[in-house]
């Protein structure tokens, strides 16, 4: 990756890890410097993307359309001749899909809560003229809060004659597509979007989905037919509105209108669902625009015009970042990085591109304390959303900006889980929801008001460059070589005697295709490898990730490191780790599951027949605390959640079969 590339984000964002990839986009965490806020920034490159290009100014426009407290923000967009960058709202709970299967499903309570706010999103993008087409738990992530924001509007339409309008394009992931989508028919975007919240709540609700199969056709017959099985857990009215969603004639199902005060999606509420925006953009925050007024050395006024502009650059993302924290209660404040020292940095120095802002080694200042003549080296914490020692570490861990180099950029020398998932508070979410002038409304059609006032932009996405299709490789630099596991013996292990590092050095593993069609597995194992996966889980979600700085990046890390439990961990009550990381090696073989090897951490990734990348992922081998014990963190990067998560109860079934069974070394569930 050349250096030019990231010239433009890095003038604005520190970049950090890579916290996904999807089809042609690289998902990474970043920080804005001036606010010191926290950032997704969706990376794609325009060559690769191709013929897509088309859908990212499709997802752009709509994003830029579109401003809700359970849609992902979109703050900033950097167009350079090789990238498209968005820069977004970041979500640390990740996807809704690993929060569910953490959970195995969720209580009726709790999915009241998420569907609320996912109706909410839906009837607020039918009103604005959208369908979303896409609808399914990967696509939901969860906020700070444990707020839900609906992401990824690729595939979202808007019929010029309104939403009535019939659409022809079949899209969406098979499992959650309505029957007249799959028949190839022209479909309306509203109906169909129902049906995929049909499909949504009872995935939430059951923890798996109610039309499945390995084979494709095969859910397309099901979905056809519109029948599934009714756990016994769910309750009459839970089932009820299942039914009502998940009516195979578009015609008969029910529409968002009705949902916003079903009896379901009421009980234990007082009022409907609340769908309009809270976010007025048209009135700007009087604090946030005094901010940038001092920061920018100009006044009120031109920085009113300035914001009013929507141009999604770097003073719309500035004004929503600083919105966005003082909402959460912390000070309305603008960092000037500073250079050579006091009196050397004015903070229209330090404002954008045209003054080349360097934020090497940058110590930051107030923009205040530049009013007042004196440059106030700024304590990082008092900025800091994170605890003083997360700041700390983050500060004294940075990665080096400014080189480029897509591998450092991907492999920081450290890393950070951020706080996930505060337990649901149901009533919380049930006050923030509701408004006053919420019931006044509830007979209201939302697609029968005027759009919200939402900020315009001319698009930025102006070349369409085309050119043939060429997806990046996913581990570019490697070479995949088969490798038999070094089977160790089955007995206790001392760790310090024989680390992984010394015992497999880089091992790098190769096999052809991976069987993921499991429909040979009886279905009795089916329901133990669910239960297993289920109960190793459960539980974990009470606790929450902290900070892990790690250690200085080797060529192998040589101990693993050591984590807090969370919705992506594992928890074992094995004591030796890199037995363990030899039985998951074992297995993945085993699956036909390609695999790098760094320290403790695999780099795993499937392939179809035809040589496609389908899926990849890490697997890594961890410590946790309390009780100790070793866990296994996985992180999905790229492909179908579900059959994700039907290879994971395989590849954790198979270790725990694989490993010895006798004593505090057993794999057994915890928690
Ligand atoms: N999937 C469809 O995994 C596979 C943390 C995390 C935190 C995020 C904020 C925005 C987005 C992703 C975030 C995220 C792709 C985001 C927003 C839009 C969009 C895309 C991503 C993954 C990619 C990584 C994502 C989840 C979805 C995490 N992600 N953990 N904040 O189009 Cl609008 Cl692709």
């Amino acid at each position: 990756m050349a250096a030019g590339d990231y010239e433009e984000i890095l003038k604005y964002y520190e970049l950090h890890e890579t916290i996904g990839t999807g089809g042609f986009a690289k998902v990474k965490r970043a920080r804005h410097l001036l606010t010191g806020e926290k950032v997704a920034i969706k990376i794609m490159d325009k060559l690769a993307l191709g013929d897509d290009l088309p859908r990212v100014k499709v997802e752009i426009d709509a994003m830029k359309n579109l401003s809700h407290q359970h849609i992902c923000q979109l703050y900033h967009v950097i167009e350079t001749s090789k990238k498209i960058f968005m820069v977004l709202e970041y979500c640390p709970g990740g996807e809704l899909f690993d929060y569910i299967i953490s959970k195995d499903r969720l209580s009726e309570e709790e999915a009241r809560v998420f569907f609320r706010q996912i109706v909410s999103a839906i009837a607020y993008v039918h009103s604005c003229g959208y369908a979303h087409r896409d609808l399914k738990p990967e696509n939901l992530l969860i906020d700070g809060d444990h707020n839900l924001k609906l992401i990824d509007f690729g595939l979202c339409a808007k019929p010029k004659g309104g939403l009535d309008y019939h659409l022809n394009t079949c899209c969406g992931s098979p499992a959650y597509a309505a029957p007249e989508l799959i028949q190839g028919k022209s479909y309306i975007g509203s109906e169909a979007d129902i049906w995929s919240m049909g499909v949504l709540l009872y995935a939430l609700l059951c923890g798996f989905l109610p039309f499945d199969d390995d084979n494709v056709v095969a859910v397309y017959r099901k979905i056809m037919r519109g029948k599934y099985s009714i756990p016994k857990w769910l309750s009459p009215s839970s089932t009820l509105l299942l039914d009502q969603m998940l009516q195979v004639d578009p015609k008969k199902r029910i529409t968002v209108k009705h949902l916003l005060s079903h009896p379901w999606l009421m009980q234990g509420y007082s009022d409907a669902v609340q769908w309009q925006s809270k976010y007025s953009l048209g009135n700007l925050d009087e604090d946030c625009v005094a901010e940038l007024s001092v920061f920018h050395r100009q006044s009120r006024e031109s920085i009113l015009e300035l914001i009013s502009e929507w141009k999604y650059d770097q003073m719309s993302a500035t004004y929503l970042l600083l919105h966005s924290k003082k909402a959460r209660g912390r000070r309305v404040r603008l960092r000037a990085p500073c250079q050579a020292g006091p009196g050397s940095t004015t903070p229209s120095a330090a404002l954008g591109p045209e003054r080349g802002m360097r934020c090497e080694d940058t110590p930051y200042c107030s923009a205040a304390a530049h009013v007042f003549g004196s440059i106030e080296f700024s304590d990082a914490a008092s900025w800091a959303e994170e605890s003083p020692l997360e700041e700390f570490i983050l500060n004294s861990c940075k990665p080096k900006q400014h080189s480029g180099d897509d591998a450092q950029l991907d492999d920081a020398e450290f890393t950070l889980s951020t706080p996930v998932a505060r337990k649901v508070a149901s009533k919380k979410h049930e006050n923030k929801e509701n408004v006053a002038t919420e019931s006044a409304l509830r007979n209201q059609m939302p697609f029968e008001l005027p759009a919200p006032q939402t900020p315009f932009a001319t698009s930025q996405i102006e070349s369409q460059v085309q050119s043939t299709p060429s997806q990046a490789p996913a581990f570019k630099e490697s070479h995949f070589t088969t490798v038999t596991p070094v089977k160790q013996p089955t007995g206790p292990t001392h760790t310090d005697e024989l680390t992984a590092a010394e015992v497999l050095p880089e091992r790098k593993c190769h096999s052809v295709d991976l069987d993921l069609n499991l429909a040979h597995i009886d279905s009795s194992q089916k329901k133990r490898k669910a239960k297993i996966f289920g109960s190793l889980e459960r539980g974990l979600d009470k606790m929450i990730t902290m900070l892990t700085p790690s250690k200085k990046k080797r060529s192998a890390r040589d101990h693993p490191r050591k984590l807090k439990a969370h919705c992506n961990v594992t928890t074992t009550q094995l004591l030796n780790p890199d037995q363990l990381l030899n039985e998951i090696m074992a297995v993945l073989s085993n699956k036909h599951v390609e695999y790098i090897q760094k320290g403790y951490t695999l780099k795993c990734q499937t392939r179809s027949d035809f040589g496609k990348v389908t899926m990849e992922f890490e697997l890594e081998v961890c410590l946790l605390s309390k009780p100790e014990a070793v866990g296994i963190r996985r992180q999905r990067l790229k492909g179908d959640a579900w059959v994700y998560k039907r290879l994971m109860e395989d590849i954790l079934l198979s270790c725990q079969q694989g490993l010895p069974r006798a004593g505090h070394e057993d794999l057994t569930t915890t928690v």
